[in-house]
């Protein structure tokens, strides 16, 4: 049995369409009802007519990323308690509609932040990027979040000035930007005063209480997942550690140990992300993937390549520090033994030809995601080939 292929898809407004992701081996998309409003309820409708559009070009949806999880869930404040009635609707709609992983996160505010989505390989293809001189940077002297200079050491303070000297004006405006990106598959950025505000609403929250609020969502949505037959993939945070002062509470083993046993179920599950993950280097990914192998039910595909001073670029799928081949064989392995196929996609991809011209999402553009792909599968049916043989 082999992963089943799939790319993430934005819906209607992608420039990458359905049939591209289908030449480039598909077998599925994962997607998500991107316009209905945080909080609201997935209504059968709206499923229904995306999943009709998914399957017009022969492609199946069966993971959606992401359901997402609320500002008030996570704060645990305002209609927080309507939110997880209207999230365990939503979940009932979709498994009627015959979904099977619910992709989400529990970060708060911001989903991935990267201070560069145009980083340039010296093979002139553009890869997305963190800084931590040029991030450190953004947040004393232009965001100036207040007390930010409390979170980073002297050695870092003097780094990220020297940095910001050095930057002209159009790369100051570029680093602003791409740090203020919004969430995936919206245009909308945030501003540096909408993220100040924002930030306030956790003045009270830290790691402890924020990982309180996740398991009290976990146990009341996993049991109603475990009843409709769906699995939960939460999403590790990424970079994997807090930024912004803000807590980040899915980023190491111990988190990951914590989260499944708050709410034991083989309902209540990852997102195995190997880019999120490996941004760490205290992260095994081989041990993280052979420990949870049962609660793995939605594989993200990717490796980043990292520096001492904790800044690290997103290589070609099979060229950074992952080591992709034992990540694929032990996944090979978890299916074997549990006689399922994981879904996977590769996660990002560089701007590479025809990308370069166009307008994409950043890390989603097709013709990097199809090298990945590519790359990736060849991986697996080797691997695959030769277990078969064994
Ligand atoms: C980035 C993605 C994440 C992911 C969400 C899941 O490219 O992997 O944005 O979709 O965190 O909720």
């Amino acid at each position: 049995m082999m992963m089943e292929q799939t790319m993430r898809w934005f819906g209607p407004g992608d420039p990458v369409s359905l049939w591209d992701i289908r030449q480039a081996g598909c077998t599925g998309v994962v997607t998500a009802l991107h316009h209905v409003p945080v909080g609201d309820v997935w209504t059968v409708g709206e499923i229904v007519k995306r999943k009709i559009e998914v399957e017009s070009v022969g492609l199946t949806w069966k993971v959606i990323e992401s359901l997402p999880v609320s500002e008030e869930i996570k704060q645990q404040s305002g209609n927080y308690l309507q939110h997880i009635e209207n999230y365990k609707e939503s979940l009932k709609n979709v498994a009627a509609c015959g979904l099977k992983v619910v992709t989400y996160n529990f970060m708060p505010i911001l989903d991935w932040l990267r201070t560069d989505v145009t980083y340039t390989m010296p093979d002139g293809s553009k890869a997305l990027y963190f800084e931590r001189a040029a991030f450190i940077a953004f947040d004393l002297f232009m965001l100036k979040r207040p007390n930010a200079e409390k979170d980073y050491s002297a050695k870092e303070i003097e780094h990220a000035t020297t940095r910001f000297v050095s930057m002209d004006q159009a790369e100051k405006d570029k680093l602003f930007n791409n740090a203020m990106l919004g969430l995936p598959g919206t245009e909308e950025a945030f501003t540096g005063e909408k993220i100040l505000a924002a930030l306030k609403n956790y003045a009270h929250i830290d790691a402890v209480k924020l990982k309180e609020h996740l398991f009290y969502f976990l146990q009341q949505v996993v049991p109603v997942a475990e009843e409709l037959g769906l699995q939960m993939a939460i999403h590790p945070d990424d970079p994997p550690y807090a930024v912004l002062g803000l807590p980040r509470i899915v980023c190491t083993e111990k988190d990951v140990e914590e989260l499944l046993s708050a709410a034991p179920s083989p309902a209540n599950g990852l997102c195995f992300c190997t880019g999120s993950f490996g941004a760490r280097a205290d992260n095994d990914l081989v041990k993280m993937l052979k420990r949870f192998g049962d609660h793995v039910h939605f594989l993200h595909l990717r490796s980043t390549k990292k520096d001492a001073d904790g800044n690290f670029y997103e290589a070609d799928h099979l060229a950074g520090d992952a080591d992709m081949y034992a990540i694929i064989q032990e996944a090979l392995e978890i299916m074997k033994r549990k006689n399922v196929s994981i879904p996977m996609r590769p996660d990002h991809g560089h701007q590479m030809l025809d990308d370069l011209k166009k307008k994409t999402y950043p890390g989603y553009s097709a013709i990097g995601r199809l090298k990945g792909l590519a790359e990736l599968r060849g991986v697996e049916y080797a691997i695959h080939r030769s277990m078969q043989i064994k």
